[in-house]
C-alpha cells in the first residue's frame, strides 16, 4: 500500500551502510545487495514523501520504448534529467571553445562565478539542440543507451533485435517461459553511452493472470534516481500487461550498489521525517492498446496528493 520498504533502504544505509569514493568525487554511503516488492495491484507506487514528477517518468520511459537516444525529445517536452550527460560530450568535443568545463558537475556546486557560466553555457546548448538539427544529429545522443538495446539491439550478423517486441509476444505466447528477459547490458556497447545502464536487466513472471517484473539494478542513488526507476517499471508493467490481457502483479527492485549521496543526507532526513500518504491510481488512455501507441497525455495518475518536492544536486 505504501512506500515503507524504501524509507527504510533510506534508514538501512544511512545507518549500516559504508563511507565510499566514486567515479563523481561527490562520495557516498552505501550498501551491497538489496531487494524491494511492490504490490501493483494496491496503488501506483510514486512516493508520496516528497513530489516526484510523473511527467518526466513518462516521457522519459516513452522515450525508451521510441528507440530513441538522443535528448531532443526529452527537451521537446521540458525534460531535463540527461541534459549533464549529451553537455559532457559536447564540451569535450574539439568544436567546443567556450570556457573551460573541466569537472563541472562538482565546480558548479562549490564556485558561484563557474556555476554562471556553466548555467550560461548549459542554456545555449539546450538551445541548440532543440533549435539546429545538425547540431542535434551530432551532439543531442547518449550514445547506444536503453532505447538502442532495448528496440534495436546489434547483433553479430549486421541485424537487430527488438527486445520488447519479442518479450511482449512470449508473454503473449509462452506465459510459463523463465526466459522472459531484456537486457541493456551490451558489453560491446558499454565504451560508445554516456553512462553505462543503471537499470541493466528485468524479466517478467506471468502467474494468476498477474504481471509481474523484477529489476536488477546495479547502481542506485537512492535519493534521485531510484524513486524515478521504481517508478518507471511500474508503469512499462502497466502498459505491458495491458497489451497482454493481464492484470498488474508485482514489481520486485533488486539492487546491486545502493548508495545514499554524502550532499543527499539532509535531504533524506528531511524527507524520512515525514508521514506517508496513500498511492495514486494511474490512469491509461484505455484507447490505446500496443504500448508503441502510447503519447505522453495518454498516462496520469489520480489522488497523487505528496509532500512537496525536495532539491538535491545529481552527481555527474
Ligand atoms: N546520475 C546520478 N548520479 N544519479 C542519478 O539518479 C542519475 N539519473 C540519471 C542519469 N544520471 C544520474 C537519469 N535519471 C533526476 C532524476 C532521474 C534521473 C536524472 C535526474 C533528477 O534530478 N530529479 C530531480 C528533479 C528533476 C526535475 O524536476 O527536473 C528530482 O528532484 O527528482
Ligand atoms: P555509475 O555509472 O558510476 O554507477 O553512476 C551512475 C549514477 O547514476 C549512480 O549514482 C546511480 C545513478 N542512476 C540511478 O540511480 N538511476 C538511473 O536510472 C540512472 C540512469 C542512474
Amino acid at each position: 500500500v505504501n512506500e515503507q520498504g524504501y524509507l527504510n533502504l533510506c534508514r538501512h544505509v544511512l545507518e549500516y551502510g559504508s563511507d565510499r569514493g566514486d567515479r563523481t568525487g561527490v562520495g557516498t554511503r552505501s550498501i551491497f545487495g538489496h531487494q524491494m516488492r511492490f504490490n501493483l495491484q494496491e496503488g501506483f507506487p510514486l512516493l508520496t514523501t516528497k513530489r516526484v514528477p510523473f511527467k518526466l517518468i513518462v516521457s522519459e520511459l516513452l522515450w525508451f520504448i521510441k528507440g530513441d537516444t538522443n535528448i531532443r525529445y526529452l527537451l521537446q517536452h521540458n525534460n531535463n534529467i540527461w541534459n549533464e550527460w549529451a553537455f559532457k560530450n559536447w564540451v569535450e568535443s574539439d568544436q567546443y571553445d567556450g570556457p573551460d568545463m573541466t569537472d563541472f558537475g562538482v565546480r558548479s556546486l562549490q564556485d558561484e562565478q563557474f556555476n554562471a557560466q556553466y548555467q550560461e553555457q548549459m542554456d545555449q546548448f539546450k538551445k541548440r539542440i532543440l533549435e539546429d538539427d545538425q547540431f542535434a544529429e551530432e551532439f543531442g545522443h547518449l550514445g547506444d543507451v536503453y532505447g538502442k538495446q532495448w528496440r534495436h539491439w546489434q547483433d553479430s550478423k549486421g541485424e537487430t533485435i527488438d527486445q520488447i517486441q519479442q518479450v511482449i509476444h512470449d508473454i503473449k505466447n509462452n506465459p510459463n517461459s523463465r526466459r522472459l528477459i531484456v537486457s541493456a547490458w551490451n558489453p560491446e556497447d558499454i565504451p560508445t553511452m554516456a553512462l553505462p545502464p543503471c537499470h541493466t536487466l528485468f524479466q517478467f513472471y506471468v502467474q494468476d493472470g498477474k504481471l509481474s517484473c523484477q529489476l536488477y539494478q546495479r547502481s542506485g542513488d537512492i535519493f534521485l534516481g531510484v524513486p524515478f526507476n521504481i517508478a518507471s517499471y511500474a508503469l512499462l508493467t502497466h502498459l505491458i500487461a495491458h497489451e497482454c490481457g493481464l492484470e498488474v502483479g508485482e514489481f520486485v527492485h533488486t539492487f546491486g550498489d545502493a548508495h545514499i549521496y554524502h550532499n543527499h543526507f539532509d535531504q533524506v532526513n528531511e524527507q524520512l521525517s515525514r508521514d506517508m500518504k496513500q498511492f495514486p491510481t494511474l490512469k491509461l488512455n484505455s484507447e490505446k492498446q500496443s504500448i508503441f501507441d502510447y503519447e505522453v497525455d495518454d498516462l496520469s495518475v489520480e489522488g497523487y496528493n505528496p509532500h512537496p518536492a525536495i532539491k538535491a544536486p545529481v552527481a555527474v
